[in-house]
């Protein structure tokens, strides 16, 4: 049977990023995706001004309660950006109400990039983020968003040492036992690439791995949705974890490189629609 996920996320009309990414990418893997809207803005935050904002935490509320009502279960519960704080409450409820012990609870904990917190986000959030990652058997903070949850100073380049620290830290958030920490948006200087390094806990025993491709010297707002919706189609089709972070490392740096070629502007996000067949 088709796998079912919830994803709760914002729809920004334009700016590729977050609901725009994850429904293509989760429904190109098989999945069938139910929308939990928790803001309706007409562009994403990161490099526009201007834009409108409609927090839907009502309405979250009456679609869970529907939902609850007509007794759906789903696959997976996959949680990112957010419209209140009050939301915190209502996902923490909508993952107990709506997961049983087969359900992939996966929290991207989007709050932030390049050190700083995004524009529509409060203290109280980013606090409450640490609420939701505790019911997460899959956490996919990039630096920024892990140092909050940390609440550390951030830090640009940690070294591997420090990286395995943060790992190891992150990992111990989640009350699940069996779960897993996947860093995003690590840069490698002297090899110039970008990727990812992760730790999977299971029980007592952590294995640690990471992940690099080229770097093409250009953000792009959005990739840290790519990426956990790549990494969500493929686990929940059976995948490791290690085989769905690379194929969402090197898509994204391909995704990157292509749209840069193209001269698209970095804050339009990832030129992804007409490379998906090399997800
Ligand atoms: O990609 C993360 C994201 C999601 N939603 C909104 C954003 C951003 C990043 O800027 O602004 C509204």
């Amino acid at each position: 049977m088709t796998k079912r996920v919830a994803a709760i996320h914002d729809i920004s009309c334009f700016g590729r990023c977050s609901m725009q990414v994850i429904w293509p990418v989760v429904s190109h893997f098989g999945h069938q995706v139910c929308p939990v809207p928790t803001a309706l803005l007409s562009t994403h935050t990161g490099g526009y001004e201007g834009f409108t904002f409609l927090d839907l935490s009502e309405e979250m509320e009456k679609i869970a309660a529907h939902w609850k009502a007509l007794g759906l279960g789903f696959d997976a519960i996959y949680s990112g950006f957010l419209g209140s704080e009050r939301q915190i409450a209502t996902v923490n409820s909508f993952i107990k109400d709506f997961s049983s012990e087969k359900t992939l609870v996966l929290v991207d904990p989007v709050m932030g990039d390049d050190g700083k917190i995004y524009k529509t986000y409060t203290n109280e959030m980013c606090k409450g983020m640490r609420i939701l990652c505790a019911e997460a058997d899959i956490i996919t903070p990039n630096l920024t968003e892990a140092y909050i949850l940390l609440d550390e100073e951030y830090e640009e380049q940690p070294d591997s040492v420090r990286q395995k620290e943060l790992l190891d830290r992150l990992l111990m958030l989640s009350r699940k036992s069996k779960k897993a920490v996947i860093l995003t948006g690590i840069r490698d200087q002297r090899q110039n690439t970008i990727g990812s390094v992760f730790a999977i806990m299971d029980g007592d025993k952590i294995s640690y791995g990471s992940r690099f491709a080229p770097y093409c010297d250009c953000f792009f707002p959005g990739s840290g949705d790519l990426f956990a919706s790549i990494l969500l189609g493929k686990v929940l089709r059976g995948c490791a974890i290690t085989e769905a972070v690379e194929t969402a490392v090197r898509f994204i740096s391909k995704a990157s490189e292509y749209t840069k070629k193209l001269g698209t502007p970095p804050h339009y996000g990832l030129e992804f629609e007409g490379l998906m067949g090399e997800m």
